[in-house]
This record gives C-alpha cells, sequence and structure tokens, in this order.
C-alpha cells in the first residue's frame, strides 16, 4: 500500500520535458495567443469556478508531456492511497485523511480496520450542538450572561486555518466576535485580554496535542486572568478544548463534555475540517461551516475523479513543476482579489512550505533538484501600489495565481468592476507587456518626444510573465471551501511529483528543542 517511489528526473516524460523546454524556453505568449482559440482551449469551468490557464509558457504539447510525468510517477494510485485511507504519511506511520472530514458519501474509510465515518458524525453534530447553543445564548458564562466573544488559543494548524477562514467569511459572521491568540509573544494575549470581559468570553484550546509550547503557556495565562474574577468551578462554562490528549486536557481542568476530538490522521495544516474548525462554525454558524465543507467535498470529487488534463488541482500543480523546474522560478505569488481573503497568503505559506520543503527524497536520499516553492502574496489591488513593479519589471519570474470573484458580496458595482479591471488589467500586463514600439507612439503622440532617447527602455514591459485567473462567481463558504481543497490538492500532487514526503514536518522541531533547552539552563 506504499506510495510508489521515482525520482522523477529519471522517467522518459522528464527527459521529453527536457528537450522540449530547451526547444522552447523563448516561446512568448503574445505569440501564443495568435491562436484565438487560445483561452478556450486552456480553460476549464468547474461549476462556479472558472480557471483561466491561457497565459502561461506553454503548448499543448507542454501539457500533455506534464500530464505524461504525472502518469509515469502513478499520480493516480497515490491519490487513490490517500483518499483510501493508505498510511502514506510513513515517516509518522499515519493515514492522511482530511478528505474523509468531509465526505458525504456511505462508503467506509477504515483506519486500523475500523470506519472512521461515524465518529466524524458524532463530532459533528457535536460541533453543531454545542455552536448553536452558543450562538443562540443559551449557553451561559458563570454570571447566567450569554457569550459575546470567541478566543481560538493554538498556532500553526490549530490557528491559521481557522483564522484565515474567519476573516474570509467576516460577510456571514454572527453576533460573536472571534479573536486569535497564537504567539508565546506575551503582549498578542495582553492585547486580546484586554479587550475581553470574562464573564461573556469562551476559550477554544486547540492543541492537537496538547503539549505545544505557545499554547499552552497562553491558556495558562489566560486562565489564571479569568480566575482572578471566577473560580476553578466556573471554567467548564468558558473552556473548551479541540485535541487529541485527553489526560492533558482533564490535567488543565477542563471538562470531559467540553472536550472535542482530533484524529491522529489528520494532519495539523489540514485540520480546519475537523473540530480544530470549531471556531469557524460558532462565528458563521454550522450551517455555513457545513457548506465550507461541502466545497470541499465537490473539489475532492473533481480531483479523484477527473482527467489530469481537466482537472484543475493537477494542472495548477504541473505549470508550478514547469516553472519550479524548468525555469528556474523561486517562487510563486498568490494575489487574490478580494480584501477578504487577506489571511489566505499566510494560510498557504504554511500548507506549501510545511509540506513540500524538503530535501530528501521517500528513499531518504538528498534530492538533486529543486522542490518546494517559496509562496507570498496580498490582496489586489493593495498589493499593486506595493510590490508588483518588481513582477512586471523585475529580473525574476514570478508565477503568479490571481484569484477573484465575479461578483461582489455588498454589491458595490462600481467598486467591483474597478476591482475586476484592475484584476484583468495585471493578468494582461503582466502577459503581454508593452514593447518598445508601443512606448514610442505613447512617447510621440502624448508630446514628449523630446524624452524618447532617455526614457523608452524603462517604459517597457517585456511581458511573458505568466499567471492563473482563478474566478469564482461569489466568495461563499462553499466556494471557499473549493478554493482551499484545490490548494490542498495542489500541494499533494507536487509531493507526489517530487518524491516527498508531504505530511511530515520535521523541519520545524529543531528549532524548538533548542529553545527547550535553552529555556531548561
Ligand atoms: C501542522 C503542524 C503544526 C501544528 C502546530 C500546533 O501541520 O503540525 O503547525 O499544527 O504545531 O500543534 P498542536 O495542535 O499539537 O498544538
Amino acid at each position: 500500500m506504499a506510495l510508489k517511489n521515482t525520482n522523477p528526473t529519471t522517467t522518459k516524460a522528464w527527459q521529453k520535458l527536457t528537450d522540449h523546454f530547451n526547444e522552447n524556453k523563448n516561446i512568448n505568449i503574445k505569440d501564443l495567443f495568435k491562436n484565438a482559440n487560445r483561452k478556450e482551449e486552456f480553460s476549464i469551468e468547474f461549476n462556479d469556478l472558472h480557471l483561466d490557464f491561457s497565459k502561461n509558457r506553454i503548448t499543448k504539447e507542454t501539457l500533455s508531456l506534464l500530464v505524461e510525468l504525472a502518469e509515469e510517477v502513478d499520480l493516480k494510485d497515490a491519490i487513490e492511497k490517500q483518499f483510501n485511507g493508505a498510511v502514506i504519511n510513513v515517516t509518522e506511520g499515519r493515514e492522511v485523511l482530511h478528505t474523509a472530514l468531509r465526505s458525504t458519501s456511505e462508503d467506509a474509510v477504515l483506519v486500523n480496520n475500523k470506519n472512521i465515518k461515524p465518529q466524524i458524525q458524532t463530532a459533528l453534530r457535536k460541533i453543531k450542538s454545542f455552536s448553536n447553543k452558543v450562538i443562540s445564548g443559551k449557553w451561559k458564562g458563570y454570571t447566567g450572561k450569554s457569550i459575546t466573544d470567541i478566543v481560538n488559543i493554538g498556532i500553526g494548524g490549530s490557528d491559521l486555518g481557522p483564522d484565515m477562514i474567519v476573516e474570509s467569511l467576516q460577510f456571514y459572521k454572527n453576533q460573536l466576535t472571534t479573536h486569535f491568540v497564537s504567539n508565546v509573544d506575551g503582549d498578542h494575549v495582553s492585547e486580546i485580554i484586554k479587550k475581553l470581559n470574562p464573564e461573556t468570553t469562551l476559550f477554544v484550546i486547540v492543541s492537537k496535542t496538547f503539549t505545544t509550547q505557545e499554547t499552552i503557556t497562553n491558556a495558562e495565562t489566560i486562565k489564571d486572568w479569568f480566575l482572578k474574577s471566577a473560580t476553578i468551578f466556573d471554567i467548564p462554562k468558558h473552556f473548551v478544548a479541540v485535541s487529541t490528549n485527553l489526560e492533558a486536557v482533564n490535567n488543565f481542568g477542563i471538562d470531559k463534555a467540553n472536550v472535542f476530538p482530533m484524529w491522529n490522521w489528520v494532519g495539523g495544516r489540514f485540520s480546519l475540517w475537523s473540530a480544530v474548525g470549531l471556531s469557524i462554525s460558532l462565528s458563521v454558524g454550522f450551517d455555513n461551516y457545513k457548506a465550507l465543507l461541502n466545497g470541499a467535498e465537490e473539489m475532492d470529487l473533481h480531483y479523484r475523479n477527473t482527467d489530469f488534463d481537466k482537472n484543475i488541482p493537477v494542472i495548477l500543480a504541473l505549470l508550478s513543476i514547469w516553472y519550479n523546474n524548468f525555469y528556474g522560478a523561486e517562487t510563486e505569488a498568490v494575489l487574490p482579489y478580494s480584501q477578504y481573503l487577506k489571511k489566505l497568503p499566510d494560510y498557504l505559506q504554511q500548507a506549501i512550505m510545511e509540506s513540500n520543503g524538503k530535501g530528501v527524497d521517500r528513499n531518504g536520499d538528498k534530492i538533486n533538484y529543486q522542490t518546494g516553492t517559496i509562496v507570498w502574496g496580498s490582496t489586489g489591488t493593495n498589493m499593486q501600489h506595493a510590490f508588483m513593479q518588481l513582477v512586471h519589471q523585475g529580473t525574476k519570474l514570478i508565477p503568479a495565481d490571481f484569484i477573484g470573484y465575479k461578483e461582489s458580496l455588498y454589491g458595490l458595482t462600481d467598486h467591483h468592476n474597478k476591482l475586476m479591471a484592475n484584476y484583468n488589467g495585471q493578468i494582461n500586463a503582466l502577459a503581454f507587456g508593452k514593447s518598445k514600439e508601443e512606448v514610442h507612439l505613447e512617447l510621440k503622440t502624448t508630446g514628449n518626444q523630446d524624452k524618447i532617447a532617455t526614457l523608452l527602455p524603462f517604459k517597457v514591459f517585456e511581458g511573458n510573465r505568466p499567471s492563473n485567473a482563478i474566478l469564482f462567481d461569489k466568495l461563499t463558504p462553499k466556494s471557499l471551501g473549493k478554493l482551499i481543497a484545490l490548494y490542498e490538492h495542489k500541494i499533494f500532487t507536487q509531493g507526489i511529483l517530487w518524491n516527498i514526503y508531504s505530511y511530515d514536518q520535521f523541519g520545524v522541531e529543531l528549532g524548538k528543542e533548542l529553545a527547550k533547552k535553552l529555556l531548561d539552563k
């Protein structure tokens, strides 16, 4: 049941891709658009999602060779193994089953010969009834008042996902105010505490292990602060936990009834679909939370069942490999044209860089090709006034994902038209640039003929800078679930092709150990 183990650079497809790259590396996106049908030929519609990947340095042949590579390393087999619960996180001896968390099918998924679907359903019911109680005001604090504030205490996978989703779904939020405490920097927790009333605040301690230094330190500080006005008998009304470590949760003083489960077959950075997402459900209500999961499931089914040349996560993964491993691109930008998605780049940095930032392959051998891409970004249009200069005219090749929505949520169409004109304007500027001739003509027709000699080279845009347009109808819990699952599958696909293990994260340990030693001195 183990994953296959193929060095991608030794495959036939890789050799063909290398030859193809050497012959075609100077192709220009502008020339490719001489084909009037290019946009249609390199676009995919999937319900409310439209992917336009026409503005890439690829031909039909590039795509078919990349698909050949995916087939040669048997991506299909790897996808099935992941969905079916094979122990594909070999270095930690675990299954990787975040997809089971959002599956609505009746099919059993076995872990140690036991179907995990019933426990997932039980957890969902518990999230639902708890969220309903808190949101409706039936859940009372120690002085009989309803809850007004939620504080999620967690870090890494137990913080970034819920925080990003709560921020992104602000439009769908209820009356509760949600806060996130993560950093061990005491000023972080102090600033949050400042805003709280202990009588009306609910603390959700999210820690799979319940041993994470930052989370436990913040939780203890918060408990001490709480106990300045309340007693230990009031803790059950104000503290709940999401964890696998029942003993540690119990030692902290949290009531058994207030513990939501986590499982070893869900990795931290893929856990927002589990009870780790409790603060999402509290903040936007269970139905919206469930819609988020349903959107993710829709993408799961697409990923699992669609041919690679029409498969959105697979295509985005292959394009990323094309630029990373053939063109030598070092980074990728994620550029959402929605202020709601301002935390998406941070979230994706963990998901992508913790998963695929690996330097040894599945044999344990040092890798001699490039893996994990560096991902970064920010929202449009703000970033147009910040880093886009370098993307347009700098010396580096930076493929970019432009994420956009056809409709805005509040319906200010004038704003939205401007936003989307910028979205398309950036994409076109990157792809097609501005030639010497165009700059020449422009300077001439604007009466700046005398400046042509001095200004022309600085005003030229080479263009030929690739991007993908990921366009949804509207930002909804469901479309957001789809977007996040899309990136999760892109990550897995790249990990398979690079022959690495995407689901461990030993690289984060050494610094932690050294910090602990320094503290113990
Ligand atoms: C994610 C990592 C990591 C983890 C945090 C928090 O994939 O495993 O970011 O989520 O270290 O861990 P706990 O939930 O155990 O506190």
